[in-house]
């Protein structure tokens, strides 16, 4: 084969190789940014600096290799394949989540070991090869082309090194410029992605983490003092229409997987999707929240739980049940020992899935029925462990069994995405929008409505129903932005404008308090507000509690609700991405109506943030409440419970 020709001095040059290597890489890196990512770039400013955002961290990484000797080009090589691993991880991640992986999502991929095999492949196309396509070429020129480097100079890392610098500051500078405090305020990952490149991103979240396993070591009681304040300022008291209504009832909280609240009344070809959730919407002793949204950040199934039964935010990045399990905390369960109750969760996937059995403990659940309580046989299982409606009805026994009161979860599951049934679960027709997603959406929401019916009468049967509150909520969203167009279509709508999409964070949240009369709620309210709203239910007034809801059915209730991002929507306005919206056009809102807010917002953040980073609850004993001890608590199997 006829070799390619070079000068003599370029074929003996680390440099040249060097070179070609950055040049390769900063294109795959771009064009994958353009491919794979929806990073709003809103200007030519924005544009620029997407398209020289790689480049910092190509020289400084690449460089590193002209330190070798002997060895540069496999460094470069290797140094090549394991960042374009980490670019391909986080297209994986992005075409699911929106979102970018982090050091704790990391973790977590460890404590879940195999379990998101099945959702991550789906996601994988066979042409994902060509994002290795430079890893390949690289590895071809240092066979054939640049074989003979002979140089040992070092000099030229020194100059890269400064270059890389330089162009990190430069990069930086701009950034800056175009959203002051980038890396002080950052709540949003696709900023960081967007302003200074994925590879930046993933050195900066490093540091983060450093950063919060120290803030933990070198916190006091004395921090408590501001969120202390802060939490008796913004209390919303007890309505006493409805205090202590429910006294001494059970407690059954749903969590419903991915269900949005869209799908509530939605009619496809003239056919209900949820006609059962639907009816209960008029239910006489049910309160049914047309306006509430999740709240939920990468954690999502795990965040939901953390919001309803601790009303504290989820972490910015990663997830509580993961990173922060060792925390001391003030759920639901165990305030509710302390009036006599008994705990206990269902879920139908093995119980360290999310890190359960070890956050369980730390929230004082007394019991909990994982896969090894239910039949895993594999036509009751799909995709993340059992079926709703098996799910559902084995473990009736188990809550019959249970000592009263109780204070319940269950956390469905078959509602998930990809949202694939098996044929013969399903009698409800697929939609028909030109995305399967989409389309497969309605038939396993529908199979979800029909379990929960089955649950309802599960419930009459067994006399439980009259003694019971049951909360069904929606975790968080099953559709991401990515399905926009076809979403379009189900809404009937030319496009999701930002409003819209906002909108479709709501999630369903139903409250039936027997003996109560319900109806349909309006006030605009999230997952952080459902434990105020249910132990205020239940007689508990939460005022000593260092809890960041505000009781949906208190007077007092806010005019607000807060996302993870630092977002928010209101009674009148939004805050969408940064830009302030007027909910009742849709349309960008004149002068700063959106000011006051934001700042309540991310100050509410950062005391939640700093609860939970800080493990300050550790420092705060509420009145009244006895603290639990995590290793008091063991999850057993059922064998387990036999032998002992
Ligand atoms: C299952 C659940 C998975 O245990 O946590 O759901 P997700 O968090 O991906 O919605
Ligand atoms: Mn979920």
């Amino acid at each position: 084969m006829k070799k390619l020709i070079l000068p003599k001095e370029m074929k003996n040059s680390h440099i040249a190789f060097f070179m070609t290597a950055v040049v390769l890489f900063w294109i795959k890196t771009y064009t994958a940014y353009k491919i794979e990512f929806n990073l709003g770039i809103d200007n030519s400013l924005q544009q620029f600096l997407l398209f020289i955002n790689p480049i910092s961290s190509a020289l400084f990484f690449f460089g590193l290799g002209l330190l070798f000797k002997k060895r540069a080009k496999m460094f470069i090589i290797i140094t090549n394949f394991l960042l374009s691993f980490l670019l391909y991880a986080n297209i994986v991640y992005y075409r699911f989540f929106n979102d970018f992986v982090t050091v704790p999502v990391l973790m977590q991929t460890k404590t879940n070991a195999g379990q998101l095999g099945d959702s991550a492949l789906s996601l994988m196309s066979v042409f994902d090869i060509l994002y290795f396509t430079d890893t390949a070429l690289l590895i071809v020129l240092a066979l054939k082309v640049f074989n003979k480097i002979t140089e040992t100079n070092r000099k030229p890392f020194k100059i890269v090194l400064l270059f890389s610098i330089a162009a990190f500051l430069f990069n930086l500078g701009l950034a800056e410029k175009d959203r002051p405090q980038l890396l002080s305020r950052s709540f949003d990952r696709a900023y960081l992605v967007k302003y200074l490149g994925a590879y930046n991103f993933t050195i900066y979240d490093i540091i983060q983490n450093i950063k919060s396993s120290s803030q933990r070591a070198l916190a006091d009681s004395s921090d408590i003092t501001d969120v202390e304040n802060y939490r008796k300022a913004n209390y919303s008291q007890p309505n006493p229409a409805y205090f202590g209504k429910a006294k001494g009832m059970n407690v059954i909280y749903v969590s419903m997987e991915s269900l949005q609240n869209f799908v509530i009344g939605y009619k496809l070809n003239g056919q209900e999707v949820t006609p059962f959730l639907n009816s209960l919407a008029h239910d006489n002793n049910t309160f049914y929240f047309d306006n509430f949204y999740h709240q939920t950040g990468q954690g999502k199934t795990s965040d939901a739980e953390f919001l309803m039964e601790n009303s504290l935010y989820p972490m910015a990045q990663g997830s509580v049940f993961v990173n922060k399990a060792q925390n001391t905390y003030h759920a639901s369960p165990a305030i509710l020992k302390g009036h006599g109750y008994n705990s206990a969760v269902f879920h139908g996937n093995y119980k360290t899935f999310w890190n359960r059995n070890v956050m369980y403990k730390a929230l004082g659940y007394d019991q909990f029925f994982d896969a090894e309580y239910y039949d895993m046989s594999e036509e009751n299982t799909k995709n993340y462990g059992m079926k709703d409606k098996p799910f559902f009805s084995e473990s009736m026994p188990m809550l019959k069994s249970l000592k009263q009161p109780f204070y319940t979860k269950f956390i469905s599951l078959s509602n998930h995405f990809p949202f694939e049934m098996d044929p013969q679960d399903t009698d409800f027709p697929a939609g028909n929008f030109g995305d399967d997603v989409v389309n497969q959406y309605f038939q396993s929401a529908h199979y979800m409505d029909q379990a929960l019916e089955q649950f309802f009468n599960d419930l009459k049967t067994s006399g439980l129903y009259d003694h019971t509150i049951v909360v069904l909520y929606g975790d968080h969203y099953g559709i991401s932005e990515n399905h926009d167009d076809a979403m379009a279509k189900v809404l009937g709508v030319d496009e999701i404008t930002p409003t819209q999409s906002a909108a479709l964070q709501r999630v369903p949240l139903y409250i039936h308090v027997p003996g109560v009369k319900g109806g349909i709620q309006h006030q605009v309210g999230g997952e952080v507000d459902v434990r105020p709203t249910v132990l205020h239910l239940l007689g508990i007034d939460t005022k000593d509690f260092m809890e960041f809801g505000s009781d949906l059915l208190s007077k007092q209730h806010r005019n607000f609700v807060l996302f993870r991002n630092g977002d928010f929507v209101s009674t009148d306005v939004s805050q969408l991405n940064e830009k302030c919206y007027q909910n009742a056009t849709g349309e960008l809102a004149t002068g700063t109506p959106c000011k006051e807010i934001d700042e309540k917002v991310k100050t509410e953040l950062d005391m939640s943030d700093e609860v939970v980073y800080k493990d300050l609850l550790r420092f705060y004993k509420p009145q009244g409440f006895t603290p639990i001890n995590p290793q008091d608590y063991e999850y057993l199997s059922p064998k387990e419970k036999k032998s002992k």
